[in-house]
């Protein structure tokens, strides 16, 4: 049994590529029998200009698509970050160990601060260091994320090996799990870049909320290519990405997809595709929606998460404040 954590930022839209990158395989970890930690990463959010209405609703949407997903919040302790205080607190702490030039080197942070100046926050260099707090707080063993958190996780390690070096040990130093199946569906659009919600046109991705006219007309104006194939090759980036999606939605290997459209073109496919596609989103979003109209519920379910990760949180603050010299 491990300790496995994850988390997700409540930025509004959360698409199939969340969905199966993220979500999914932190329902299978609980159905393993881990002890898993999920939260939503407000104070990660808030990184970048949020409009507080929107932000609470997006809270909303994101715990209510988890438990959809089938997250159990009595096997996952499931909550909101800013609602345990010693994420901001262990952050403060690790700041004081991290350089300048590590996070400098933060591909994610040049990505988000080009066009920004000297107008670039604070937060946004710093989000690493919350992030790596996110993680050794909880004596967390293993990290799901996808492949462009593997260098934020590295820096969680660092600090983990620098604070323990300099204080005695008193981190766990987290291991990575880079997802194999599922770990970057590919933008509909533009199938050489991942799927992504701040992708400049809606065409991009399927969001879990599109209903099915959405997703018939996004599905049928995806990028494919020329050949008429339907065949799993990932040098034709464009069906190879649609092939992925029909085997996550269906469950069948993408092997077995391809021998039901020899000899047929990519209209009945991409036909097929947006109906399992519609299929496989229907009794999602429904649920959903059944949890957004009971807030007093995900209130309660939040509040009962929060307790229980602040009292592991607070076990372990009292040590760090400890080997650091504060408590007298
Ligand atoms: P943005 O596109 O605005 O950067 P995002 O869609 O990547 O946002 P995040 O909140 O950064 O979403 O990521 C949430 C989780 O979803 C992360 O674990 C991330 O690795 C995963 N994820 C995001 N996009 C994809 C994708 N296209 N395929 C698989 N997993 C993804
Ligand atoms: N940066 C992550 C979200 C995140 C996270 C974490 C992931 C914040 N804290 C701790 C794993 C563990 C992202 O997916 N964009």
């Amino acid at each position: 049994m491990s300790r496995i954590l994850t988390a997700l930022q409540p930025s509004g839209i959360l698409h199939i590529g969340n969905y199966f990158g993220a979500i999914e395989p932190m329902v299978r970890l609980q159905e393993e029998g881990n002890e898993n930690i999920l939260f939503a990463v407000d104070y990660h959010a808030i990184t970048v200009p949020q409009d507080p209405g929107d932000l609470r609703a997006n809270l909303y949407y994101a715990i209510a698509t988890y438990l959809a997903a089938g997250i159990d919040p009595e096997k996952t302790i499931l909550f909101q970050q800013s609602r345990v205080r010693e994420h901001t607190e262990l952050a403060w702490i690790l700041n004081c160990i991290a350089h300048m030039g590590e996070l400098e080197r933060m591909t994610q942070f040049k990505d988000k601060a080009v066009g920004k100046g000297e107008a670039v926050t604070v937060g946004l260099f710093d989000y690493p260091v919350l992030m790596a707090a996110d993680i050794l707080l909880y004596d967390t063993e293993v990290v799901p994320v996808g492949e462009d958190q593997k260098q934020h996780l590295e820096l969680a390690r660092d600090l983990a090996e620098r604070f323990n070096n300099r204080f005695g040990d008193t981190f766990i130093v987290p291991e990575p799990r880079i997802r194999t199946q599922g770990a970057r569906i590919m933008g509909l659009d533009d199938p050489t870049k991942k799927m992504s919600k701040s992708a400049s046109s809606e065409r991009n991705y399927i969001s879990l909320m599109d209903d099915e006219k959405k997703v018939i007309k996004k599905i049928k104006t995806a990028v494919t290519d020329s050949e008429g194939i339907v065949k799993a090759d990932r040098a034709r980036e464009g069906i190879f990405n649609l092939l992925s999606i029909y085997s996550l939605v269906t469950g069948r290997p993408a092997s077995e997809i391809e021998v039901d459209y020899e000899g047929k073109g990519y209209g009945d496919f991409k036909k097929d595709l947006a109906g399992e596609i519609n299929t496989f989103l229907a009794p999602i979003q429904d649920k959903i929606t059944e949890y957004l109209d009971d807030k007093q519920q995900l209130i309660e379910i939040l509040d009962a998460g929060a307790e229980r990760a602040q009292a592991l949180a607070e076990e372990k603050m009292k040590v760090v404040r400890d080997r650091i010299g504060v408590t007298l």
